[in-house]
């Protein structure tokens, strides 16, 4: 993410949710100081401002807590949401099901209906980590991202690895339209003479 330059005029609110334990503060800390922070689980939000391209309105990032106990305060967040980072931990198999559920609890909301969303498949440095196209089909995303733009985004807070690449692709999916992107993505598989099997796949997985 472009961190320097000047600082663009306007900020739009990004929200960041995910089960406790998935990487939501790590990632936060990382992106913003390029820094490993020891954390505690969250109670109440974290919040902090990202820069972005000059073309492009900085990101108010919040960053709200995770467990049982946090997850009805989360919809307080909904309605100035402009994009929705939702966070899993790749390695928790048995909590996968758990996540499913909240994210497509989450997606039900009629304030977030038109909101663009990233699946950030985080903790991609450990061995038992699934890949995105796994996450994709246990999240059952295409389903429940009917008529919404959204994509999957590995990465791990541990290393960086995927985090920019993840908050540029909010970035872009709050700027363009639907159609738009289905169009672009059409385009980009075109230009790297891809069938229409890979090109499905594409737009199945984001
Ligand atoms: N190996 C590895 N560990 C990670 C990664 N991201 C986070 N962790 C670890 O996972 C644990 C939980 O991270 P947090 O950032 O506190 O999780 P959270 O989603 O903010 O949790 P809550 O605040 O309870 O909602 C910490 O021990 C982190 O160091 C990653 O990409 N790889
Ligand atoms: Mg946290």
């Amino acid at each position: 993410m472009g961190i320097h330059g000047s600082k663009p005029q306007k900020h739009v609110q990004v929200l960041i949710l995910g089960l406790d334990g998935s990487g939501k503060t790590t990632l936060l800390y990382k992106l913003k100081y390029n820094e490993s922070v020891v954390t505690v689980p969250t109670v109440g939000f974290n919040v902090e401002t990202l820069e972005t391209e000059r073309s492009s309105p900085g990101l108010t990032v919040w960053d709200v807590g995770g467990q049982r106990k946090m997850r009805p305060h989360w919809k307080h967040h909904y309605a100035d949401t402009a994009g929705l980072v939702f966070v899993v931990d790749s390695s928790d198999h048995k909590r996968l099901d758990e996540a499913r559920k909240e994210l497509h609890r989450v997606l039900r909301y009629e304030s977030l209906r038109e909101v663009p969303l990233v699946v950030l498949a985080n903790k991609q440095d450990l061995p038992e980590a699934l890949s995105p196209e796994v996450l994709c089909l246990k999240l059952d995303l295409r389903k429940v991202c009917e008529g919404r733009a959204w994509f999957i985004q590995p990465c791990s807070a541990a290393t960086g690895m995927g985090l920019e690449e993840g908050f540029r692709r909010i970035v872009y999916l709050m700027k363009t339209p639907l159609k738009q992107t289905q169009e672009d993505i059409k385009i980009k598989m075109r230009s790297k003479g891809l069938g229409v099997t890979a090109l499905k796949q594409v737009l199945l997985c984001g």
